[in-house]
């Protein structure tokens, strides 16, 4: 169950469904740990999702479910991901939604890696 108080994890979710193969999606990376693919509609000229391949549904069940190969994986495949495509120099952003007022629309972990272009500063 989750931690955050978020509904339980539905496997006919749209992440679950590009990690069962079930969706096409256009992948940049995937190992043991997570899976990185563009986003369909992308706020960035880069705009990349990475996901765990575990069933998280927010970042607070991700940082209290998952073992920390799982956690040092997911992150490492992230920075892998921003290395691959070139964002390391100028750098990148990465961003992540939690819940209704975070803005979260998808029900399964994910972080935003944008990049292309000076991002500017982010507030709220
Ligand atoms: P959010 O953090 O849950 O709000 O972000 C969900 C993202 O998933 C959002 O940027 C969508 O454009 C993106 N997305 C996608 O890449 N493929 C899909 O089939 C669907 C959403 I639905």
């Amino acid at each position: 169950m989750p931690v955050s108080g978020l509904p339980p994890y539905d496997d006919g979710n749209i992440f679950a469904r590009i990690l069962r193969g079930e969706i096409p999606a256009r992948k940049v990376h995937e190992d043991e740990h997570a899976l990185a693919f563009h986003d369909i509609a992308p706020q960035a000229p880069v705009h990349v999702l990475v996901i765990p391949k575990g069933r998280y549904v927010s970042v607070a069940d991700f940082a209290a479910q998952a073992s920390p190969e799982e956690i040092a994986g997911f992150w490492r495949a992230v920075a892998k991901v921003a290395k691959d495509l070139g964002l390391e120099q100028p750098g990148y952003r990465v961003l992540m939604n939690m819940g209704a007022h975070g803005g979260q629309e998808v029900p399964h972990y994910h972080v935003h890696l944008f990049g292309g272009r000076s991002l500017g500063r982010m507030v709220p």
